[in-house]
């Protein structure tokens, strides 16, 4: 069939146009249309294309995972070895670098040279090369000269053009850089992988580096895998700029994207003031990193400084403490949490390892501690990632002691001795025993009291094991009965802190309905379902009344979500709990939804939220708007009354600055949100 002009027309200008919201997505990341909108035009190629297959071409956006899988990689030979880089682990090996490059260049000790710094990612090095501004050829950095040939699989990553952008990039253009799986999508695939009982990854850079090494395009594809660009290799018909930092600003410039956090600093002082920047947001970005590194900004520089054995002179890691480290597993004990989960947990010989002492490692569940094998005796690699819970990343086999045996799940529940049992098709091991087993009671009554359900201050996790230990405690109702007189006579409490103690408890009687339902700990229900069955419902007692049929038009409330909260409700003795918690005066404003919107603490006002939030979620963020009223649009206007910003917010951010509209984080937001409520 011949293809008109005007088909092969529509099919050119549908293509530049997605090319354009890609680059606006991805290099920018300053979207200009809605993800919906992008999909439209996405399916209206697609099916231009599969009307029209003379139409296809390989850069079109739609063939990103067109290839079948293949028996093996091929070899790629760089035609500019991919070099490695020296390292600096303490503030003195950077200044030994910095003299020596002072030496080398025969500059005075107070010269202030430039260098472009930038984090240094935990992923897989990469070498794309683009012909005319076409992706030719993908390949990983292998062993410096030869690399394996992985186009198929760059091609699968959306933020990597197929094409550049732009115009005066070189003929023949080498760009170099990391492919990294950011944090979120790390948990998050290694929670769906745990979950069906799968192969987790030990790390993100494991994770990146197995993502392209996938036959089959696309497995590659199904990864959340994202890259910058630092460098360039290859540079044939054209020229690039005589600075570092300008080269990787154009690589913005033609689609690329680069790490936003790179700076220029000056002399040796600015380096260090880089990396302790980087070092104190490490947490908060998006993406591990294990350091920071530096180059000479001047490219002629470069050229003077040259080459020591397979690294450059002009540049250097600055590496992080150490997020790994070896110890020894003392013994393996399980750990019952609020909605019965035994969790194995290693007690280890406690280990300096990411800034702190560690001697506690989760195991998850048993499947993961049944595949990585952990047994006592074993010497094994803790991993403390920021202020994530310390994890056994592996077992190292060939310092077992002998005679060790594996670890078995407990037939019976440490604490209460019922029976510990797995539903069909869970990965986590329960005790049956409900609100019997102390341990379950215990951690309902610490999430009760906790800053964001009751938030009742001064009632420490040691305080309420030591109440539910002597059964004073056996749920969040028994809280309101307790007397000044029994609590100043328990032990490490004086008159004073029970004083105090009474007076949060009453305190906390004046809550909301979003804190009352979360703190209820209905397994599912964390904050942002309990903010939107809030708002959705108004009241408590249409919460309890809702069908499991109802209860999913509720934003983020599924089937499951439903059938816990109505198995919740269906339980006389949490009605109980929750007529004796009204008796004893705790309260919260009632509304009917559409006098919420009206009257919520928010009510009236626009917020734009933007970026990467710190805990919740951007959905999680508008859910909590919307339970205080609020209304949540997409884009910052004069009519704005907030933004919330999280991290890389990008030109809303600008845009809001210009127009003074009031910018929050997520604690302020929620500050906002329970200060106006409390
Ligand atoms: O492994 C690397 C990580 C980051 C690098 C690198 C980098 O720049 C930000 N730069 C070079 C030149 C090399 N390796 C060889």
């Amino acid at each position: 069939m011949t293809v008109s002009a005007a088909t092969r027309k529509k099919a050119e200008s549908l293509r530049d146009l997605i090319r354009h919201h890609n680059y606006r997505y991805h290099a920018l990341d300053d979207p200009e249309i809605p993800d919906a909108e992008y999909d439209r035009l996405m399916r209206e190629l697609q099916a231009l294309e599969a009307e029209h297959p003379t139409l296809i071409a390989p850069d079109s956006p739609t063939q990103r995972v067109g290839d079948a899988p293949m028996s093996a990689f091929a070899t790629v030979r760089h035609e500019l070895p991919m070099l490695s880089l020296g390292n600096a682990f303490s503030e003195e090996e950077l200044r030994d670098f910095h003299h020596r490059l002072l030496d080398r260049l025969e500059l005075e000790e107070d010269a202030e040279l430039r260098f472009a710094a930038e984090p240094k990612l935990d992923g897989a090095a990469v070498s794309l090369l683009y012909e005319d501004g076409l992706l030719v050829q993908g390949a990983t950095r292998g062993d410096g000269n030869n690399g394996e040939d992985i186009t198929h699989n760059v091609r699968t990553i959306e933020s990597i053009p197929l094409r550049l952008v732009g115009k005066g990039f070189p003929r023949r253009l080498e760009v170099r850089g990391e492919v990294f799986m950011p944090k979120a999508g790390f948990d998050a695939y290694n929670d769906n992988a745990r979950a069906a009982g799968e192969k987790t990854f030990v790390n993100p850079r494991n994770a990146a580096a197995g993502s392209l090494r996938q036959l089959d395009p696309r497995l590659t594809a199904a990864r959340p895998l994202d890259m910058y660009a630092y460098s360039v290799g290859v540079v044939e018909g054209g020229d690039l700029p005589t600075r570092h930092s300008e080269i990787i600003d154009c690589l913005q410039k033609w689609g690329i994207k680069t790490c936003p956090e790179r700076r220029v600093v000056s002399g040796v002082d600015g380096c260090l003031g880089f990396y302790a920047d980087i070092g104190a947001r490490r947490d908060d970005l998006s993406y591990e990193i294990d350091g920071v590194v530096y180059k000479v900004d001047s490219l002629e520089m470069q050229r003077e400084l040259g080459f020591v054995s397979r690294a450059p002179r002009w540049a250097i890691a600055h590496k992080f403490p150490a997020q790994e480290e070896l110890t020894e597993v003392e013994a393996v004990e399980f750990q019952v949490g609020r909605t019965g989960a035994v969790t194995p947990v290693a007690r280890l010989k406690p280990v300096f390892v990411g800034g702190v002492t560690v001697s506690n490692a989760t195991l998850h569940n048993i499947d993961e501690l049944h595949r990585k094998d952990v047994r006592v005796g074993d010497t094994v690699i803790v991993r403390r990632a920021g202020d994530v819970i310390p994890e056994v990343v592996s077992v190292i086999e060939s310092r077992r002691p002998k005679g060790s045996r594996r670890v078995q799940l407990p037939t019976e529940c440490p604490v209460c001795k019922s029976r510990v049992a797995r539903e069909e098709g869970e990965t986590v091991a329960r005790c049956t025993g409900g609100l019997f087993c102390a341990a379950q009671r215990a951690e309902a009554l610490k999430h009760f009291v906790s800053r964001r359900a009751l938030d009742i201050e001064g009632f420490g996790a040691k305080l309420i094991e030591q109440l539910v230990a002597s059964d004073r405690l056996k749920n969040p109702a028994d809280i309101f009965q307790l007397s000044k007189d029994e609590l100043s006579e328990l032990a490490r409490m004086g008159e004073k802190s029970a004083e105090n103690l009474m007076r949060s408890i009453d305190i906390s009687k004046s809550t909301t309905l979003t804190r009352f339902l979360y703190a209820l700990g209905i397994r599912e229900v964390g904050e942002a379902t309990a903010a939107g069955l809030a708002s959705h419902y108004g009241r408590l007692k249409n919460v309890v009344s809702a069908s499991e049929e109802e209860l999913q038009k509720v934003a983020d409330v599924g089937p499951i979500v439903a059938a816990r909260i109505r198995a919740f409700f269906g339980e006389e003795h949490n009605l109980e709990v929750i007529t004796r918690l009204q008796e004893y005066g705790v309260e919260w404003p009632e509304a009917d939804p559409v006098e919420l919107a009206e009257n919520g603490v928010l009510a009236g006002k626009t917020f734009v939220i933007t970026g990467t939030l710190p805990s919740m979620t951007r959905d999680e963020a508008k859910a909590l708007i919307q339970s205080a009223g609020g209304k949540v649009t997409g884009s910052v206007s004069s009519k704005t009354d907030y933004l919330v910003a999280g991290e890389k917010a990008g030109s809303k951010l600008s845009k809001a600055e210009k127009l003074e509209v009031a910018v929050l984080d997520e604690g302020g937001l929620q500050g906002l949100v329970s200060e106006s409520s409390s």
